[in-house]
C-alpha cells in the first residue's frame, strides 16, 4: 500500500499494545542475492543462519522477548553472591505467589529443569504419557530410560480442525495406557500448556480436572510444562464457560493447583532472555532436585543464572500475568494469523498462542514428506524476504528410539513465532505479504535431502541440499 492509498472508514475500535518503545535496535536489510548465498551456506537450515542476515526474526519466541524498563532496572540490582543471592529469594517468592508451588529450584533454562525431573522420577522401562511430545522434554525422558506416549486428542493432529482446546488429553487413551503398563511404570503424566508442536494449542481446565481425577485414582503425578501456561490461561479465559471474568493470574494458579510440579523455561511467558526453574510440592522430590542441581546447573540459589537474571525473571513473572499484556501478546499473533487465513494460506486453526503455523503438507503437496516440505518452505520464505521461521515437522520429530526409523508426523509445519513486545504491526504486514507471495509461487519449491544429521535434536544443526 502506498502512502496515499485510502483505507475504508473504521467499523470497530482497535486495541493497541499496553507499552511504548523507548529503545530501538537496527535490523539488517539484505538483498535476495545475499539471502540465497546465506541460506546455501546455512545448509538450508534457518537455525544455521547468522542473525545478521535476518530481517524479521520469527525463529522462536524463546529468549527473544523485549524486557521492560522495570526488568532492566532490576538487572542493576543483581546480587551476584555465590550463595544466598537476594534475587533468588525474590524469584522463589514470585513463583510461590503466582504458580503456587511450595519449592523452587532455579535452572539455566527449561531443559535444565527437564533433565533434573526426568533423572529423579523416571526409571528405565517407564512410560510417560503426555499431550504431544516436545523435542527437549522427550529427549530427557528417553535419556533417563523412559518412553513417551502421546495421549493428546486426535483433533490436535488435524490442522483444519477448529476444536477450541486441541491441547486436551484423550482420557480413554490415557486410561488404556495406565491399564496396559500399570501405574507403577508411570512416574508422571506430562502436561504442557499451549502445546507447541500442535501449533500453540491450549488444554481446558475441565480436561485437566478430569486428568487429575484419573491420575489421583492411580497415585500418578502430573508434571506441568509451564513454559507457556499464561497463554493457555488466556485461552481458557476467552473460551471456557465460567472463566470469562477471571483474571489470567487466577486461572494460572488454578491450573498449577491441579498438578504436582512444573518445569519452566522462563524464556517464553516470563519475558526474559535466559532462565528457568523446576517447582515442586513434594518435599522428598525437591530435596533430590536440590542435590542434583548442584551437580548439573549450579548452587541451589542460582542454578546457572546470574543474580541479575533471576531478578529479571522474578519481575517478568509478574508482568506476564497482566491481562492487558497477554491480550496484546496473543492479539498480535492473531493479527498475523487472521491475515494469512483471510488470504487463503493454509495455517493451523485455531491460531495458536505464540505463533502462526503454516501447513506445509497442504501448501506443498508435490513435495513428499521424506523430502522435508516444511524445511524447504522455511528456506523459501527466508529467501523471499529475510523473514526467519522454523521447521516443525519431520526434521524436528527425529527418529524412533527403538528402530531408528524417522517419525512421519501428521503435522508438517512451519512456525512463524512471534517474540513478545518486539515487532510492530507493520512487521506483521511484511511477514504476511511475504508468506502470501511464496504461497502464490509454491509450485516452484523443491524438496531437500539431508546431508548431515546430528545424533540429538537434529533440527538444530542438520544440513540439507536441494533435490
Ligand atoms: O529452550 P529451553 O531449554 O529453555 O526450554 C525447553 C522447552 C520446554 N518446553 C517447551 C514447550 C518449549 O517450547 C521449550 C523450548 N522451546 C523452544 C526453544 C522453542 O523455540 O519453542
Amino acid at each position: 500500500m502506498t502512502d496515499t492509498a485510502r483505507r475504508p472508514r473504521p467499523t470497530r475500535r482497535s486495541w493497541a499494545e499496553p507499552f511504548r518503545i523507548k529503545m530501538v535496535e537496527k535490523v539488517p536489510v539484505t538483498t535476495r542475492e545475499q539471502r540465497e548465498k546465506a541460506i546455501r551456506e546455512a545448509g538450508y537450515n534457518t537455525f544455521l543462519l547468522r542473525s545478521e542476515d535476518v530481517y524479521i526474526d520469527l525463529l522462536t519466541d524463546s529468549g527473544t522477548s523485549a524486557m521492560s524498563d522495570w526488568q532492566w532496572a532490576g538487572m542493576m540490582l543483581g546480587d551476584e553472591a555465590y550463595a544466598g543471592s537476594r534475587n533468588f529469594y525474590h524469584l522463589e517468592e514470585k513463583v510461590q505467589q503466582y504458580y503456587g508451588y511450595r519449592y523452587v529450584v532455579p535452572t539455566h533454562q527449561g531443559r535444565g529443569a527437564e533433565h533434573l525431573i526426568s533423572r529423579i522420577l523416571i526409571k528405565p522401562g517407564d512410560v510417560i504419557p503426555g499431550n504431544m511430545y516436545f523435542t527437549t522434554t522427550r529427549l530427557h525422558q528417553e535419556l533417563a530410560g523412559g518412553r513417551f506416549v502421546d495421549v493428546i486428542i486426535p483433533d490436535a493432529h488435524e490442522p483444519q480442525n477448529e476444536h477450541p482446546f486441541k491441547g486436551n488429553v484423550d482420557l480413554a487413551k490415557l486410561k488404556s495406557v495406565i491399564e496396559e503398563h500399570g501405574a507403577k511404570r508411570i512416574p508422571y503424566v506430562s502436561i504442557a500448556g499451549t502445546v507447541n508442536m500442535a501449533g500453540g494449542q491450549p488444554f481446558s481446565l475441565e480436561n485437566l480436572r478430569a486428568v487429575r481425577e484419573l491420575t489421583n485414582k492411580h497415585g500418578i503425578r502430573i508434571i506441568l510444562d509451564a513454559t507457556r501456561v499464561v497463554e493457555n490461561a488466556y485461552f481458557i479465559q476467552q473460551r471456557e464457560p465460567g472463566y470469562e471474568h477471571r483474571p489470567v493470574a487466577a486461572i494460572v494458579k488454578e491450573i498449577c493447583s491441579l498438578t504436582d510440579g512444573c518445569t519452566m523455561s522462563a524464556k517464553k511467558d516470563s519475558l526474559v532472555n535466559i532462565g528457568g526453574f523446576l517447582a515442586l510440592n513434594e518435599q522428598d522430590v525437591y530435596e533430590e532436585a536440590r542435590n542434583l542441581v548442584v551437580v548439573f546447573e549450579g548452587l541451589h540459589t542460582y542454578g546457572g543464572m546470574a543474580g541479575r537474571d533471576m531478578e529479571a525473571v522474578a519481575r517478568g513473572i509478574e508482568e506476564s500475568m497482566d491481562d492487558d499484556h497477554i491480550r496484546a501478546r496473543v492479539g498480535q499473533v492473531y493479527y498475523l494469523g487472521n491475515l494469512l487465513r483471510d488470504w487463503g494460506v493454509p495455517i493451523v486453526l485455531p491460531v495458536g498462542g505464540h505463533g502462526v503455523f503454516l501447513d506445509a503438507k497442504a501448501m506443498l503437496p508435490h513435495v513428499e514428506q521424506e523430502h522435508y516440505p516444511a524445511q524447504a518452505l522455511a528456506a523459501a520464505i527466508y529467501v523471499d524476504s529475510g523473514v526467519r521461521s522454523m521447521e516443525r515437522g519431520t526434521v524436528s520429530a527425529g527418529r524412533k528410539k527403538e528402530t531408528g526409523e524417522e517419525y512421519r508426523p501428521k503435522l508438517e509445519l512451519v512456525r512463524l513465532t512471534i517474540p513478545r513486545r518486539v515487532y510492530t504491526q507493520a512487521h506483521m504486514d511484511v511477514v504476511a505479504e511475504s508468506v502470501y507471495f511464496v504461497h502464490q509461487e509454491r509450485e516452484r519449491i523443491r524438496g531437500l535431502k539431508m546431508v548431515y544429521e546430528p545424533r540429538y535434536l537434529r533440527f538444530f544443526q542438520a544440513r540439507f541440499e536441494p533435490l
